[in-house]
């Protein structure tokens, strides 16, 4: 089945997106632990296994094939269960996910969190105005339906709880399609 609306899946799909930085990879891990979900990291599975066209050199960083991505990905995505973590979003099909979450931080905050990664110059300056620009918020509302994406603050440790409980529930109450 085409169109959204959670396919065949008994599981769901979240797509957990934001800038580098905000938190994904660790709200992704404690949100597959608390709903034995599966998690990808998109930005991981690129380097294991060679999903890229070479390295960039301006931004430090694999130029990713979204193509050979979602090939990866499609039958996984078919049978559901899985968090996909990932900074870009408008290239997965959007019958793949049945919510989009957008974390966000602000950017004293992130700035620290993206220096202490090491990141400096025209990478740290780019991901900064993403955030200032709310890119990925942008993107994933243009690329699926209102009710799909949700935005959430992604400052503290606390955040990282709420968003983990809130998702987690989600996930609990979550049923397919005609059940
Ligand atoms: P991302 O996957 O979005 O790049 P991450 O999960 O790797 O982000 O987190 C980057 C660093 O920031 C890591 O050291 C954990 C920390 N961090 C992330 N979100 C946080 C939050 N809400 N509160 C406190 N620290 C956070």
């Amino acid at each position: 089945m085409d169109g959204g609306g959670g396919g065949n899946r008994t599981r769901p799909n979240i797509l957990v997106t934001g800038t580098p930085g905000t938190g994904k990879t660790t709200t992704c891990s404690l949100l597959a632990d608390a709903t034995q979900l599966r998690h990808v990291n998109v930005g991981d599975l690129v380097k294991t296994k060679n999903l890229h066209d070479g390295w960039d050199e301006e931004f430090e960083c694999h130029i990713i094939n979204e193509e050979l991505v979602c090939d990866e990905l499609e039958d996984m995505m078919e049978d559901g269960g899985v968090i996909v973590d990932y900074h870009g979003c408008d290239f997965f099909p959007e019958r793949w996910f049945d919510r989009v979450v957008v974390l966000q931080t602000d950017n004293p905050i992130l700035h620290d969190r993206l220096t202490s990664r090491g990141y400096m110059g025209p990478k740290l300056t780019n991901n900064i105005e993403c955030e200032i620009f709310q890119v990925l918020l942008e993107e994933a509302m243009s690329s699926y339906p209102e009710d799909v994406v949700v935005a959430t603050r992604s400052n503290c440790i606390e955040d990282i709880s709420r968003n983990v409980a809130m998702l987690t529930e989600w996930v609990n109450d979550w049923k397919p399609v005609g059940s």
